[in-house]
């Protein structure tokens, strides 16, 4: 009803809409009508009533519902299909869900808030309601599973060129998943897939940006690693734009990756990274590797020659920058 009601005022921006269309076009009663407006205003839009004239929107919250974001998008099937929760335990769990039940590619599934965002090997991420960006898409390529890391570096890219034309900010890409700015994190991506040994069933890629959140928004245990862009570039930015231009540089990402292959995406991504070329400490769960990243191979793995020479293939690891060299 919310969202109905919402798309009646975005049709006539800036104009009074009466009672009684409103409860006609809703199909419900003016008691009614007046309880929905109320919720509006407590989820911060501002509403303007008149006698004899009705109700106007004043000023837009900062909403990603579905039509609001798709005022925006200029996509041909990359969430064209969504769905939207006010708070979620986590997108990747709904959005998971949805792939097994059999969903079509390109579904996206977005949330307001998370209640328990979820980061690689079990970390947690926050995500505050209404200032950040949560969301995962569905993807179904035709791919074995181990090309999947290249969807997430495929990510990276669509994320800071959206961030770029969006804010004319430029970030920079730690390998494999996090988005960096001003040497802080400002993006995490985390990227799971639904397969057979042999065959991706589906992808499901989960993106969280800090857009609006100020520094004292976030807890104690983030706040001198975590940045965001309002923080970046002093003023409030409008996430249903940012997230429709972050899906529309994804799909055209996508569609080359999967006419012409990774090459395509690689120099891009190299173009964005801070990893390659530096000396750099690759953490595993057991190991941790010194050495010069060299670079990615087509298949996004990461390249680290160690000081005996011998160079590693390091598919999965936690990336600290040797800043001493
Ligand atoms: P990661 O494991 O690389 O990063 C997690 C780490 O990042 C945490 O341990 C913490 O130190 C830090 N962190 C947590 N929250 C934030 C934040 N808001 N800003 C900056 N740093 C933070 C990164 O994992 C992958 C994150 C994917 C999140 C998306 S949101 C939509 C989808 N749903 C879901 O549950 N996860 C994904």
């Amino acid at each position: 009803m919310k969202e109905k009601l919402l798309k009646i005022f975005l049709e006539h921006e800036g104009e009074y809409v009466s009672g009684e269309k409103i409860s006609q076009e809703l199909g419900c009663s003016r008691t009614a009508v007046w309880k929905h407006i109320e919720e509006l205003r407590k989820n911060g839009y501002k509403l303007d009533s008149a006698p004899r004239k009705g109700y106007r929107m004043v000023t837009k919250a900062n909403g990603i519902h579905s039509h609001e974001i798709k005022q925006y998008l200029k996509t041909n099937y990359l969430g064209q299909e969504l769905t939207y929760y006010d708070a979620i335990d986590s997108t990747q769990y709904a959005a998971h869900k949805l792939a097994q039940e059999g969903i079509g590619e390109g579904h996206v599934v977005i949330a307001n808030e998370q209640t328990a965002g979820r980061g690689r090997l079990g970390r947690v991420w926050h995500s505050r309601s209404d200032t950040s960006i949560s969301m995962s898409l569905i993807l179904r390529p035709t791919l074995p599973p181990q090309k999947t890391p290249q969807i997430t570096l495929l990510a990276a890219v669509a994320v800071v060129r959206a961030i770029k034309k969006n804010t004319g900010l430029t970030c920079e890409i730690k390998w494999p998943n996090d988005i960096l700015l001003n040497g802080k994190k400002l993006v995490g991506i985390l990227t799971e897939m639904q397969a057979d040994p042999d065959l991706v069933h589906s992808v499901i890629v989960g993106i969280g940006l800090n857009v609006n959140q100020q520094k004292e928004d976030f807890g104690e245990d983030i706040e001198e690693i975590a940045t965001s862009l309002s923080i970046a570039g002093g003023k409030t930015i409008d996430r249903a734009r940012l997230i429709a231009d972050i899906l529309s540089e994804f799909e055209w990402l996508y569609e080359e990756y999967l006419s012409k292959g990774f090459s395509t995406i690689r120099p891009m991504w190299e173009a964005y990274s801070i990893s390659v070329g530096t000396y750099i400490y690759a953490r595993m769960i057991k190991d941790v590797i010194y050495g010069y990243a060299k670079g990615i191979t087509d298949d996004g793995v990461l390249l680290v020659e160690d000081e005996h020479g011998k160079v590693h293939s390091i598919y999965s690891a936690d990336i600290e920058i040797d800043t001493s060299r």
